[in-house]
């Protein structure tokens, strides 16, 4: 509705959060530095690891220093309205207590606290909106296409249910969720149709993206680190990451000079934001779910400024 899609463009400014499995690997895989690929996507880029191999990875996945009210604070002193985590990246795994697969936080991890139950309360006691990434692309689900150049895969019909059932858990078990970030694959028309009307019947005011397929989006993403240097009539949004690299927690990236880094990313968010657009930026915290203090220093250096000019 005209409301919330007016909420969501006075927004301008929001948190992505990419943190899951791969992030405890940090874009190392057996001592070695892994620099093809996104570090997000390590399972697929460290040769194509086996499930039961990157399962052993998520038995050591225990961020016990995630802290759920500091990641709301951080987004709401950085100027941000509003954050996007990953409920579900291309690896499978479910950063919830999902009631279909095994391969989630409480069964597959020493951790055991529904991370995303946890920080939806945060952010609804800090007044930040809370929105979800989810791949409609899944490594760990045996019915799906395999670990593939995935962008154009299809989604085979029991694929598609297991997709919709827990988007429907998605919907259903985490109060408010202002927006559906849907991310690869590549969905029938029919399929599209039929996963929109269900975010839409489950919660009307969700707003969905347009990686969904076949304009069945609320907004348009704009291609990762892209800024269309025009304006356009419809909501749009630019997904950003600080390298463009990665968007997963990457030990040995080179991060550079931070003054450099605060210029870049301020000048992207008064370009897309004086455009019209939403600016998505985003954080990688580490494994043991700390968030790396270069990327929170440039979020609240950004935020300091927003403050002095009036802007939040
Ligand atoms: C892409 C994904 O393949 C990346 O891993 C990342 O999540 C980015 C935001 O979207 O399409």
């Amino acid at each position: 509705n005209s409301e919330q899609l007016q909420k969501w463009r006075d927004r301008k400014y929001a948190m992505f959060i990419h943190f899951g499995v791969y992030s405890q690997l940090g874009g190392v895989w057996e001592g070695k530095p892994v620099n093809r690929g996104l570090s997000e996507q390590i399972r697929a880029h460290a040769a194509g690891l086996y499930s039961d191999t990157y399962e052993n990875v998520a038995a050591g996945f225990n961020p016990d220093k995630w802290n759920p009210d500091s990641i709301a604070l951080l987004a709401k002193n950085a100027g941000m309205g509003s954050v996007v985590i990953t409920s579900k990246h291309h690896d499978g795994f479910a950063l919830y207590d999902c009631a279909f697969t095994q391969f989630d936080i409480m069964d597959a991890t020493p951790y055991k606290r529904d991370i995303l139950k946890e920080l939806s309360e945060a952010c609804k006691r800090h007044g930040v909106a809370f929105g979800l990434y989810f791949s409609l692309i899944d490594w760990h689900f045996p019915p799906a296409m395999p670990i593939s150049g995935h962008n154009s895969d299809s989604i085979p019909p029991a694929h598609h249910d297991y997709n919709k059932k827990q988007i429907t858990e998605l919907l259903t078990k985490y109060g408010p969720v202002t927006e559906l970030w849907f991310d690869m694959g590549s969905m029938t028309l029919q399929q599209s149709k039929e996963m929109r009307e269900l975010v839409h019947r489950l919660q009307p005011d969700c707003m969905i993206g347009s990686r969904i397929g076949n304009n069945m989006g609320d907004f348009t993403v704009m291609g990762d680190n892209q800024e269309p240097d025009y304006i356009i009539g419809v909501p749009w949004q630019s997904p950003a990451s600080f390298f463009h690299e990665t968007w997963g927690y990457r030990s040995w990236q080179q991060r550079g000079d931070m003054r450099a880094k605060i210029n870049e990313k301020l000048t992207s968010l008064i370009r897309v934001a004086s455009r019209g657009g939403n600016f998505l930026l985003n954080i990688g915290p580490r494994g043991d779910g700390t968030v790396v203090e270069f990327e929170r220093d440039v979020l609240l250096a950004i935020g300091q400024w927003l403050k002095k000019n009036g802007e939040a």
